[in-house]
């Protein structure tokens, strides 16, 4: 298995959801700004997108998204399939809006120039996070073990705190919590984050 990263973006998310999996996947670290591959590789042939995360599961199957990564690792791990439609569906729901309405939103402000279009859209972000504070109720979002929406939500966490974004206090605890599990210290340090 071999999983396609740059340090600390998105695709933190589906690392530490394979290594809390229990996969030991290759890691290849891409450079996003020049799609090489480190040290040299062209990572448009691997991933015509360009961008990051890729997994491939084997024999060159590739999955991109990390909606549809996360989706995978979860349904390839024991005890984690869903049981049901609706839990498969709820988990969806949540990966979706983690990426469409979170990571997108963040992915913006960090590259659109200008201030109001920066501080709209952390308006919006911030907003979100309310809405995900009012989801932590059994200690996890999905309920009370940590899910691969977890990573994706960590990661975002992750990213308010580099920009010094306000947060529900709650989230500031569930972050800390997350930080401290092996799977996530694990990743962290083989990104060079730690
Ligand atoms: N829709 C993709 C977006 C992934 C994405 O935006 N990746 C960023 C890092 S967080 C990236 O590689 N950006 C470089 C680029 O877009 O060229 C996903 O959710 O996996």
């Amino acid at each position: 298995m071999k999983y396609y990263y740059s340090p600390g973006t998105c695709a933190l998310a589906g690392h530490i959801a394979l290594l809390e999996a229990g996969f030991e996947p290759d890691l290849f670290k891409v450079d996003i700004m020049t799609r090489t591959i480190e040290p040299e590789g062209d990572y448009l042939a691997v991933n015509p997108k360009g961008y990051v995360p890729l997994l491939e599961i084997g024999e060159g199957v590739k999955l991109t998204e990390t909606v549809a990564i996360l989706d995978w690792i979860a349904e390839n791990t024991p005890g984690h399939a869903a049981r049901s439609a609706m839990e498969r569906h709820r988990r969806i729901e949540m990966l979706a809006f983690l990426s469409s309405e979170v990571q997108r939103p963040f992915a913006y402000s960090f590259f659109l120039p200008g201030d109001e279009a920066v501080a709209m859209l952390r308006g919006m972000i911030e907003g979100r996070f309310v809405l995900i504070a009012d989801q932590i109720t059994g200690g996890y979002l999905l309920g009370q073990r940590a899910g691969v929406e977890d990573a994706l939500l960590y990661v975002m966490l992750r990213w308010a705190r580099m920009v010094g974004m306000p947060v529900p206090k709650n989230l500031i605890v569930y972050r800390d919590a997350m930080e401290e599990r092996p799977a996530v210290r694990r990743a962290l340090g083989e990104e060079g984050l730690i």
